[in-house]
């Protein structure tokens, strides 16, 4: 059995949204934010590290390639993190469901979170779920493997996910020494997962501008790479404290500049003394700061008890399509399915390169084929 017992929410089998926590990291993050829900967002868990599911007990978890891996991780390895999955994908499937929007939670920089999540965004995107890939970048101080592993997973995250975000623990932190490295990760998993409780929270608790969630999936359907920004706030000038993190936040990456964005979906929350010309102020400031972008999707949360005093705003800022990814989704192209028996050799194709690797899930992996030397 691959599964451990689990104490599913009353509701789990009928709510649209699921949010999947991948690898270690990944489901550090997504069990913190399932905890902050105070467990009421669906939540999955998979790792192909049991000991995962011992750490996050009460969420649901599914330990992927149990077979092959016997549940000691991946190693690193995002060949063998494919494989388990593989292995464990109509467990996953049958766990998943069929949401209508999927928030997948990673770490990049090693096995499972790089390899596996690749398949099961692949997959709930057939099963006809809106996916949004939340994937952290690696610290600068993990050193030039784990930024090789992460750089080499995350095209193939953005090729299957509908949108996807990819914040630089880095960036999510402020700045972190290798002195720290444990509060740097907690620091980090806290920030990733305090942005995405605020965007569930818009979801599922709207105050006087409600945003639904057919609105969010059809905004990030097929929308590509976002950044993600969430900034919170107190005093008399709160919003214009908002507008400035907003228009200057480490998530920017090199050039430190706010991308131009085709889509903003933007979430605002307070307590009772929000104020409406301050959620107007917050709208018009940001559509600025991103180019006024052409879609824009706004909601506000009201909640007394968690914001008295405060604004928090969290906010999606998708960037126009690209050209080569508008071309191929005219094209009907789908994203290559790598487990096809249609691939390299089988079907004369090239194997899937990445900086000289082929990152293809190899045949006898897949077949379990035990090779004579
Ligand atoms: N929040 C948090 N992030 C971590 C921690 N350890 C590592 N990370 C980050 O997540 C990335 C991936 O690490 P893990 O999640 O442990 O790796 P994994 O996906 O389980 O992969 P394998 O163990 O190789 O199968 C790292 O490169 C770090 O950036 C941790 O304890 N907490
Ligand atoms: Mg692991």
């Amino acid at each position: 059995m691959s599964t451990q017992p689990y104490a599913a929410p009353a509701d789990a089998g009928g709510s649209p949204l699921l949010l999947v926590g991948v690898g270690r990291a990944g489901c550090a993050a997504a069990a913190r934010i399932w905890r902050s829900s105070g467990g009421r967002i669906r939540t999955l868990l998979a790792d192909t590290d049991a000991r995962t599911g011992i750490e996050n007990p009460g969420v649901p978890f599914l330990l992927m390639g149990a077979n092959r891996l016997g549940g000691a991780g991946a190693g690193g390895s995002v060949a063998n993190a494919r494989a388990a999955a593989h292995e464990s994908m109509h467990d996953f499937a049958e766990r998943a469901g069929t949401p209508r929007l999927a928030v997948v939670t990673a770490g990049l920089g090693g096995g499972t979170g790089g390899g596996a999540s690749m398949e099961i965004l692949e997959r709930l995107r057939r099963s006809g779920a809106v996916t949004l890939a939340f994937a952290t970048m690696p610290f600068a101080f993990e050193g030039p493997a784990a930024a090789k592993a992460a750089m080499n997973a995350r095209p193939l995250i953005e090729r299957n996910a509908d949108a996807s975000v990819f914040p630089p623990m880095d960036g999510l932190v402020g700045c972190a020494d290798s002195a720290c490295m444990d509060e740097a990760f907690a620091r980090g998993a806290d920030a990733a997962a305090a942005g995405i409780t605020l965007f569930w929270r818009l979801l599922e608790t709207p105050g006087y501008i409600s945003l639904d969630l057919e609105r969010v999936r059809n905004l990030a359907a097929d929308a590509g790479p976002a950044v993600f920004i969430s900034a919170t706030a107190s005093g008399p000038d709160r919003a214009e404290k908002i507008l400035a993190a907003l228009s200057d936040s480490p998530a920017y990456g090199a050039d430190g500049r706010p991308p131009k964005a085709s889509k903003l979906v933007l979430g605002v929350m307070g307590g009772r003394d929000l104020r409406l010309a301050e959620v107007g102020g917050i709208a018009k400031g940001a559509a600025g700061i991103f180019g006024d972008p052409q879609e824009f999707a706004m909601g506000t949360v009201d909640d007394e008890d968690a914001f008295s005093g405060r604004i928090s705003v969290a906010a999606f800022a998708f960037a126009a399509p690209t050209r080569e990814r508008r071309d191929s989704r005219r094209r009907g192209r789908a994203a290559p399915d790598p487990l096809s028996p249609m691939h390299g050799h089988f079907g004369g194709a090239e194997g899937n390169l990445w900086n000289g690797e082929d990152i293809d899930v190899p045949t006898y992996i897949r077949r379990k084929l035990t090779l004579e030397r």
